[in-house]
């Protein structure tokens, strides 16, 4: 990937980041954490990666994004809108009554593939859609983004096992591991050891790559969409609340709110990050 692109990806994501924080807002709960840290996955996929199209969201050929950590929602929805999948001004409604963009992913939405936020379930229905597209002889392929948190959900282990059993070479998913979860610190609450040692005895091809690097990102992806005869999973090394100095490496700003001094030093870091580009 040649430096124009990767400067144009780089500022995709931190314009997510911006969107993210003006979605969230003054006084107002809202994933920060989870969701700054799949900014930079988020622009490889839907500005590099992926083939969708606003002007047909249904079309049968896209790929499908499903976030099975669905309390990220915000960062999704912010690469949805810069995609023009829907108007800014519904970021400004988020999670009102009166708005499109609620809490969790919903199929109301154009752009969102599955509901979720029910933590372990978002692996399962990928990999449906992948058995489902490979029957069909349809090209389009499944990417699906789960915590490390989230895996301790038993459902996506029997998930895994079947992606394998079926070599779902169509399914990649990633976990985004920032080590910590909504209230801790991922390994003190419930450890799991070896993550991508589990997935590979699962019968997975698993990589792991800097989460907040656009190119190794893309590069990791064209690795696992290279893999013949089975599934693949990226490992993506992030920063829960990367971006925003006070609110990194922390579960305060998992589903945190920012008081006005807390939003304004954001909104300055990231305005920073911007101009650096
Ligand atoms: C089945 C289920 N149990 C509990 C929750 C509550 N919950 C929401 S987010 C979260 C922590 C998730 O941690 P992780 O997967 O690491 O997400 P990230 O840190 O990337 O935001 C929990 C336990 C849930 N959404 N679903």
């Amino acid at each position: 990937m040649n430096e124009t692109k990767i400067r144009e990806l780089q500022g995709i994501a931190n314009q997510l980041r911006c969107n993210v924080l003006e979605m969230i807002g003054v006084g107002k709960a809202g994933h920060w954490g989870g969701s700054s840290s799949l900014a930079e996955t988020m622009a490889v996929l839907y500005f590099h990666t992926m083939r969708v199209d606003r002007h047909n969201p249904k079309n049968p050929e896209r790929d499908r994004l499903l976030l099975s950590k669905g309390h990220a929602a915000l960062i999704q929805y912010a690469a949805l809108c810069e995609l023009g999948y829907f108007s800014r001004e519904e970021l400004t409604k988020v999670k009102s009554l009166n708005g499109l963009l609620q809490g969790h992913p919903d199929l109301t939405i154009p752009g969102i593939e599955a509901v979720t936020g029910s933590l372990g379930q978002g692996l399962s229905l990928g990999v449906g859609m992948s058995l489902a597209l490979r029957l069909d002889k349809n090209p389009a392929r499944v990417f699906v983004i789960m915590g490390d948190g989230e895996q301790s959900e038993g459902q996506l282990w029997e998930a895994a096992m079947a992606a394998a059993n079926f070599k779902l070479d169509n399914l990649t998913a990633f976990i985004d591991w920032n080590k910590i979860q909504a209230t801790g610190r991922t390994d003190d609450i419930f450890s799991i050891p070896a993550l991508d040692k589990k997935w590979s005895a699962f019968g997975w091809e698993v990589l792991t790559v800097d989460g907040h690097n656009v190119a190794s990102i893309a590069d990791g992806i064209e690795k696992a969409k290279a893999v013949k005869g089975k599934p693949a999973l990226i490992v993506l090394d992030t920063i829960k609340g990367k971006g925003v100095s006070f609110a990194e490496n922390t579960a305060t700003y998992h589903n945190g709110m920012f008081d006005e001094a807390k939003f304004a030093q954001a909104a300055k870091e990231l305005a920073a990050l911007k101009e650096a580009i």
